[in-house]
């Protein structure tokens, strides 16, 4: 049998962390023969339900999950991880301004770098889930220079998997028959989820859908608006759907994505591919093996696309000097 792997959840007493831990104890994230020992990390006010999460993780007696790890703290919480999943962050309050949500949050990601960077396994990946996700990971990056900045990535795939599942509704197809959406930038309104390279039932999405239209218009709207929209719904931000896809995110990245052509989306740090500037952590399509991911390069992108793909890479370099800013403050 396989040596337990150490993951890291952070915020695991809110309400993705209670969606992701009984599937990463269950075997959806790293595969049914692969033990897990789970590290929990969360704040003070909710060490007793951390304690609760623990105490049903227990109760479900999960036949890979070889331990539990609660604390409060992050240097305890870190040792040894090899994948850290962060989910933990300060929500916006009816009041905050954009740049006190982002001075909370670039302080517990400097901090938490950190803690990563000094009792994380070396070879850790790590996957920032909390908002503002691609800034975030941006400064993880930047505080912790111990960890190769390719190990460190943020969730788009929630986004990619809205795009496939809008797809597949309109069409009557089956999820897994539409391939090869691609969300590009920020994880917000912003981002570009773009269907031109994608297929459905095997043939082009613009040629199977026809109505250029509703892609160009109805389609973008609701993937980049469908967080605010499940808000409407549920009174509460998607949980269940972001707890999966970054069971798919992480998975895909440690053991592999398809061998037929199929990629997925990921936040990633920039090489410059694609005219985007080199060092933000931005979404692109990526396929994986071998534990990592590699920007699917030579795709033909027309004038509207470049665009959407400039506006979103915008609206990251301005999120990264307003980090900086709040954390110079
Ligand atoms: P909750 O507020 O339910 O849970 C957050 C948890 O983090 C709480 O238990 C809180 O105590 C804890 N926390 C706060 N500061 C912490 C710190 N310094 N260290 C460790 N834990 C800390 O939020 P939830 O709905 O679970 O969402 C978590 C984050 O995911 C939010 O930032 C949210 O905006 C973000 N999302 C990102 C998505 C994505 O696709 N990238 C989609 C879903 C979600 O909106």
């Amino acid at each position: 049998t396989k040596e337990a792997k150490h993951v890291l959840i952070t915020g695991a007493a809110g309400q993705i962390g209670y969606a992701l831990c009984p599937m990463v104890a269950g075997g959806r994230m790293l595969g049914l023969d692969q033990p897990i020992i789970l590290h929990l990390l969360d704040i003070e006010p909710a060490k007793q339900a951390l304690e609760g999460v623990k105490m049903e993780l227990l109760d479900a007696a999960f036949p890979l999950l070889k331990g539990i790890i609660t604390s409060v703290d992050a240097d305890i919480a870190c040792k040894d991880v090899d994948i850290a999943i962060m989910v933990g962050g300060f929500p916006r309050k009816a009041g905050m301004e954009r740049k006190d949500v982002m001075t909370k949050n670039v302080t517990i990601y400097r901090d938490q770098a950190s803690a990563l960077g000094k009792h994380a396994s070396k070879d850790v990946k790590v996957l920032v889930v909390a908002n503002p996700a691609n800034t975030n990971a941006l400064i993880l990056k930047e505080y912790a220079p111990g960890i190769a900045p390719e190990n460190i990535s943020c969730l788009t795939r929630l986004d990619h998997n809205r795009a496939l599942a809008q797809v597949a509704e309109r069409l009557g197809l089956h999820v897994v028959e539409v391939k090869n959406v691609i969300i590009w930038g920020n994880h917000s309104s912003t981002q570009y989820p773009d269907v031109n390279h994608g297929t459905a039932g095997g043939k082009p999405i613009r040629e199977v859908v026809k109505d250029d239209a509703w892609l160009d218009g109805e389609f973008l709207t609701t993937v980049q608006q469908r967080g605010a929209a499940i808000i409407k719904a549920r009174g509460l931000s998607s949980a269940l759907s972001a707890a999966s896809s970054a069971c798919d995110h992480v998975r895909d990245w440690v053991l592999g994505t398809p061998s037929d052509g199929s990629w997925v989306s990921m936040g990633v740090v920039s090489d410059g591919s694609y005219g985007t500037p080199a060092g933000l952590v931005y979404s692109f399509p990526v396929t994986c093996a071998d534990g990592k991911w590699k920007i699917v390069q030579g795709l033909a992108i027309d004038e509207r696309s470049a665009e959407k793909m400039k506006a979103t890479a915008d609206e990251l370099a301005e999120e990264r000097d307003l980090a900086h800013e709040c954390i110079a403050a």
